[in-house]
């Protein structure tokens, strides 16, 4: 009986490899939500000093840094990857709650070497505007990122520049598309 099964799992696969074909790129997704963010300092002068707190607008399930007037770089939402190793990055959109018409979100795709204590490569990065507000869905460029986990560590950096009002930007989820 068991027998039986493990064949028909078998031709399951090969046709499956026979409908996708040879030398057919395969996307595959990874998604993360805001609440997943780890608030910490920005390289913008914090060597020191502690990290800033979070909020989480409840009916919305989206995370922000609970801080009035940031500046860009001062502190991040940080999004750690967990990426298969050899998978090639192709896009990473986010969707975020911009209810500050002149506030900017800044998203940032970082790596760096394990143990080097680098402050991070910055591979692509994208941003909202400063001239209007309302739910977004921003999008990096066209990002060709190869994983290497053996060596390299992966990240989302988001960065906001508010003003009186810390939940004007908002991280409800990030995607990033990988082949
Ligand atoms: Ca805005």
């Amino acid at each position: 009986m068991r027998r039986v099964v493990i064949c028909s799992m078998t031709v399951g696969l090969v046709i499956g490899a026979m409908l996708i074909g040879p030398g057919t790129a395969r996307a595959d997704s990874y998604n993360l939500m805001g609440f997943e963010g780890v608030p910490t300092l920005g390289s913008g002068g914090f060597t020191l000093g502690t990290p800033p707190p979070v909020g989480d607008y409840a009916t919305t399930l989206c995370r922000y840094l609970d801080v009035v007037n940031t500046t860009v770089g001062h502190y991040y939402l940080r999004y750690f990857l967990d990426l298969p190793d050899g998978a090639t990055i192709t896009g990473v959109s986010l969707r975020i709650a911009d209810y500050n018409p002149t506030g900017v979100a800044w998203a940032y795709l970082r790596s760096r070497l394990w143990n080097s204590r680098d402050i991070g490569d910055t591979e692509d990065f994208t941003l909202t505007d400063n001239s209007s507000s309302g739910d977004k869905t921003i999008n990096m460029g066209a990002v060709n990122l190869t994983v290497n986990n053996a060596t390299t560590e992966y990240w989302i950096d988001i960065s906001p520049e508010n003003s009186s009002n810390p939940g004007q930007l908002c991280v409800y989820s990030i995607h990033v598309t990988y082949n």
